[in-house]
């Protein structure tokens, strides 16, 4: 647990208050991965036989705000933590959670293991060479230490700053009278979006395996930022009409003519990444794993559950 000087388990307070879990199956442990001697004392004390290395500053506007502290964890931190592992001296296997934003400006539709990286911000830049040290790490020392180029993947879990939760959040709240309206970013961008229960299997699958690879984790299918806006407002009723283009952009309701969506150029970003689109091809054949849940049934799951 990352320390902080408020409470941070929310999202894991099912598990914290279950006194037949909490220090019977789930330990928790003070980390930081800009510390080094935590990270050594957390491993030799806990001996894992598995990592999974999901710890970043993972917002990828933030980091041009903070591209030095984001290096720090997201860069860095990965070396810290495989150096601990060495210095240590144990073998846990190790999951790297590297990211789509590494293909940024996309070399070619769809990107699978093989294409090249353009990153296109502080984030991805660190994340590459997060990327790289594994894959180094693995080669030079005989680590069993992968990367998970997982495509974005969402649930009701999803930070509230992220663009799928922030709007899920708002149809809602504007249903109830509780928001006037959503500002938006770049409604043009296109992400492939997965079910992320099912993406955490996929890591754990990569782990499971005899020799330690790389791995895309995607659903194949992309969509824009404007369709997530589309289905989700409509499972409250309303119909988005779009009129004007970029900054001018607007989204009213066919029926009643209310304002519900405005672009705002605050939430653009100085460089985006336009197009993801993933080929889970490798993980299908090697891994034996396939997405099910698909982009329409993923905003459903996502509304129902901020509904309740
Ligand atoms: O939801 P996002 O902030 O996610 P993004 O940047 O794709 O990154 C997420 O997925 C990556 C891949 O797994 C992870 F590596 C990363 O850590 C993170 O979890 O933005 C998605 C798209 C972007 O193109 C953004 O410009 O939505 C666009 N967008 C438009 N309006 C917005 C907004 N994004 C946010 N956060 N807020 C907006 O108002």
């Amino acid at each position: 647990m990352r320390p902080a000087s408020v409470f941070t388990s929310e999202r894991i307070d099912h598990l914290f208050n279950d006194p037949e879990i909490l220090n019977k199956r789930l330990f928790l442990y003070w980390g930081d991965l800009t510390d080094s001697s935590n990270l050594n004392r957390i491993l030799e004390k806990v001996n894992p036989d598995e990592i999974y290395n999901l710890a970043a500053q993972s917002h990828v506007k933030v980091s041009f705000d903070i591209p030095e502290y984001t290096a720090e964890v997201d860069a860095l931190g990965t070396i810290r933590f495989l150096d601990a592992i060495r210095e240590v001296g144990l073998k846990p296997k190790f999951y790297q959670a590297s990211t789509s934003e590494l293909y940024g400006k996309v070399a070619e539709i769809p990107q699978d293991e093989n294409t090249p990286f353009y990153p296109r911000s502080p984030y991805a830049v660190a994340k590459l060479y997060a990327y790289w040290i594994v894959v180094n790490y693995r080669e030079a020392y005989n680590l069993f230490a992968s990367n998970g180029i997982l495509f974005n993947h969402e649930s009701p879990r999803r930070g509230k700053t992220f663009v799928t939760r922030k709007i899920v959040r708002s149809a809602i709240n504007i249903k109830r009278g509780i928001e006037d309206k959503l500002l938006i970013g770049n409604l043009n961008a296109k992400r492939d979006w997965g079910y992320a229960p099912e993406y955490v299997d996929a890591m754990w699958r990569i782990l499971q395996q005899d020799v330690a690879e790389d791995f895309v984790i995607a659903t194949g299918e992309t969509h824009t930022v404007r369709e997530f806006c589309d289905l989700s407002f409509k499972e409250v009723g309303y119909e988005i009409i779009w009129d004007g283009e970029g900054e001018n952009e607007k989204g009213f309701d066919k029926t009643s003519g209310k304002l519900l969506v405005e672009v705002s150029p605050q939430y653009f970003r100085p460089t985006e990444v336009d197009l993801l689109i993933g080929n889970p091809k490798k993980a299908k054949e090697k891994l034996g794993w396939e997405p099910k849940v698909k982009f329409e049934e993923l905003v459903k799951i996502m509304m129902d559950a901020e509904l309740k």
